[in-house]
């Protein structure tokens, strides 16, 4: 920690703050202004977070989202605040009320983001645990509380957006995979001709310095098409896969299912419930179906356009979704490799050798662009956990130093630029505090404090 300006001190002290300052009482935003609601796979990563400044707080972020839970077992990807002026598409544009699945007296969209959840509960109750008291108390009583919640998600994942059992989970809009923009989806979307889409005004482009910072009109045309779309058929299931622009089999997506339901697999047989085995062969079906993507030419997964039938080879960063999936030992030590080598962290004139989200030796590659080639600081974060559970505490380390070293400006960027360290997007974003919370709190030896 030596290389730090800044003393962790002033780090955790300052991503505190963040947290407090977005917190709205049973949600955090998940950034002040450009995004004043609770996000889905964001607040995973908040509640990781918090549960190492307070676990009863952690409990209530995962709580709310899943008091959003729709009655076919999906959480959705924005569970709306009383604040619904600055941002869009606001819940009145989604026309969720039309659907029966919604839940009652919460407002949310339609569609779904990756299940990190169940690794944040895990998280949850090895904090409470270590704290011991009532922090242990509560922490045991919400994971009986609500498996039921999460076995439930997993189920309709498995069911509704896997279908035909190939371990790959389909998408039906960019939003899902939590990769907006993504180079990943210029080919599914160049495919989409949008039918007429109401008129809009987009509030994103206010908030931030630059709007190159952020998706265009044409692409924010096709999103918005993609939820009318949807709402024509009141978000059933089964219409939104008949009618839909946009199917796509998602391996990052696909990956942390993988990781997540063999953490729940483990909270199931810790709990005695008879789900465990279920859950291990679902685990299982995912991380078969994450290596079965692996392009045998770059080494990196790829996802499936359904519509058109093809594989989506891209250089980005949901490449290495079998390091967080986890499994065969010879591909994640290739993909390892991969990663610190020069296309990646290794990519010379990087401020801080971290990940970018698109290799910076693609043609796709934006240094500025939103999910185009900056850093994102929480997937690091996640890319750490996986390490960790897979004994691999240098890369983990690495990952871990690298990263409080790139927090240590306090600004908590939503994004950062690859060769500048400039912070983008929203500044003071939720999940970037939290991933600075855990950070600090891992040992100098790289292994987390306890998991
Ligand atoms: C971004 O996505 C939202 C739409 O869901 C947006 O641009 O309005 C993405 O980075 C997504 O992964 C993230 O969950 C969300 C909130 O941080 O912002």
């Amino acid at each position: 920690m030596s290389e730090l300006n800044v003393t962790p001190q002033e780090i955790r002290g300052a991503a505190i703050e963040v947290l407090r300052a977005n917190d709205l009482g049973t949600m955090t935003s998940a950034a002040p202004n450009l995004y004043p609601h609770m996000w889905s796979w964001d607040a995973a990563f908040v509640a990781i977070g918090l549960a190492r400044v307070s676990v009863p707080r952690a409990i209530t972020e995962m709580r709310t989202l899943l008091g959003a839970q729709w009655s076919t077992g999906m959480i959705p990807h924005i569970v709306f605040s009383a604040n619904d002026t600055d941002y869009f598409p606001g819940f009145d544009r989604w026309g969720t009320e039309s659907a029966a699945a919604r839940p009652e007296g919460v407002k949310t969209s339609g569609i779904c983001q990756p299940p990190v959840h169940v690794i944040a509960v895990r998280h949850i109750l090895d904090r409470g645990r270590e704290n011991g008291g009532t922090d242990q108390a509560a922490a045991e009583a919400f994971v009986r509380e609500s498996f039921d919640g999460w076995l439930a998600w997993h189920r309709w994942l498995a069911d509704v957006r896997d279908p035909d059992r190939v371990g790959l989970i389909e998408i039906h809009h960019g939003w899902e995979s939590g990769f907006d923009n993504s180079p990943r989806w210029d080919g599914p979307y160049a495919a989409i001709q949008p039918g007429a889409v109401e008129p809009f005004v987009r509030r994103d482009t206010a908030h931030v310095a630059d709007v190159s910072e952020r998706p265009d009109d044409s692409e924010y045309t096709k999103y918005l098409w993609l939820v009318q779309q949807m709402a024509s058929v009141r978000f059933d299931d089964r219409a939104v896969q008949e009618i839909v622009d946009f199917r796509v089999r998602d391996v990052f997506f696909s990956a942390i299912m993988a990781a997540s339901t063999e953490v729940l697999a483990g909270l199931a047989q810790e709990l005695g419930r008879e789900e465990a085995q279920e859950l291990r062969d679902l685990a299982e079906r995912f991380r078969a179906g994450v290596a079965a993507t692996v392009d045998p030419h770059t080494g990196l997964a790829r996802d499936f356009d359904v519509l058109a039938g093809r594989w989506i080879a891209t250089e980005t960063v949901s490449g290495f979704a079998p390091l967080v999936a986890g499994g065969d030992e010879g591909l994640l030590s290739r993909q390892r490799e991969m990663l610190q080598g020069p296309d990646w962290m290794g990519f010379p004139g990087l401020r801080f050798p971290l990940p970018p989200s698109t290799s910076p030796a693609s043609a796709a590659f934006r240094p500025r662009t939103y999910w185009r080639g900056p850093v994102w600081p929480f997937l690091n974060l996640l890319l750490g956990w996986a390490c960790g559970r897979d004994g691999q505490a240098e890369l983990e380390e690495k990952l871990r130093s690298t990263s409080l070293r790139q927090l240590s400006d306090l600004q908590f960027g939503e994004y950062y630029e690859p060769f500048t360290g400039e912070p983008l997007g929203s500044l003071a974003q939720a999940w970037t505090a939290a991933a600075a919370l855990e950070w600090l709190a891992g040992s100098t030896d790289g292994r987390p404090a306890a998991s």
